[in-house]
């Protein structure tokens, strides 16, 4: 029997001490279903220390992530409030991180089920995600990323807009100053609206209602940057405007 709480625990431990661990697939048997166990637990714990869910994020969504990371399935994660980034992010507290630009979703009323998707969406923006894993080297299969939350380490918004089309958006990311990325958001699964949909699906097959004043990070439309201490970077979506963190 795999132990939950033994993964659990070390997940916990590496991100508390800003240590990567080995792959948990080296050393247990660990399937899909088993791995999302190990991601609630984790994020029970959270819950238990008082951080509050803040809305969901969505994984692998676009091809140049599949090929970046050698996995080709759909995955999600969960964010709490503790997640969300300031103007800054403390990089000392993250172990190898990287930064990507993200369409976000606004949740206006509750999603228990895709058909009630589209029609919740109070608003949307252009955002960012910073990834860190917990392994070592950055480098895990399907099973170790879904266990470890989807990579999920901290994620910042910009400014809200009316719920519009966003099947087609440019996106750039920009690294003090220099274009780091550039893509376009129908790289997420064709239209980000897929990937929301997408979250409604996995979050209703976990019995997880999604919440008013929730976001959806759809997943992002290149390939994800690492992010160094004292880098400003800056996120531009085409009539989205723009949002900003610098890492100290
Ligand atoms: C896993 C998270 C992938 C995305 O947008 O595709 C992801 C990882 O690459 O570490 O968030």
């Amino acid at each position: 029997m795999t132990d939950v709480n033994a993964l659990a625990d070390a997940l916990e431990a590496a991100e508390r001490d800003v240590r990567p661990i080995p792959r948990l697939t080296d050393s247990a048997d660990l399937d899909v279903p088993t791995a999302y166990a190990v991601q609630h637990a984790v994020i029970e714990r959270r819950r238990a220390r008082g951080e509050r869910l803040a809305g969901v994020k969505m994984g692998f969504t676009s091809r140049a992530k599949m090929l970046q990371m050698g996995v080709d399935d759909v995955i999600w994660g969960l964010l709490t409030d503790a997640m969300a980034a300031g103007p800054d992010v403390d990089a000392a507290r993250l172990i190898h991180p990287r930064i990507e630009p993200e369409i976000v979703f606004l949740i206006g009323r509750e999603v228990r089920s895709p058909a009630e998707a589209d029609a919740a969406v109070d608003a949307v923006a252009v955002g960012y995600e910073i990834l860190d894993s917990r392994y070592e080297g950055f480098s895990f299969t399907l099973p170790d990323v879904v266990a470890d939350n989807a990579s999920a380490a901290r994620f910042g918004v910009g400014p809200w807009h009316r719920p519009r089309d966003v099947s087609n958006v440019g996106l750039l990311l920009e690294i003090d100053g220099r274009p780091a990325q550039t893509g376009s958001s129908a790289a997420i699964l064709g239209d980000p609206v897929r990937s929301l949909r997408a979250a409604a699906r996995l979050a209703a097959a976990s019995g997880i209602t999604l919440e008013p004043g929730w976001v959806v990070l759809a997943g992002a439309a290149t390939a994800a940057v690492p992010l160094a201490a004292g880098a400003h970077v800056r996120v531009t979506g085409a009539g989205l405007g723009a949002v900003e963190v610098t890492a100290r």
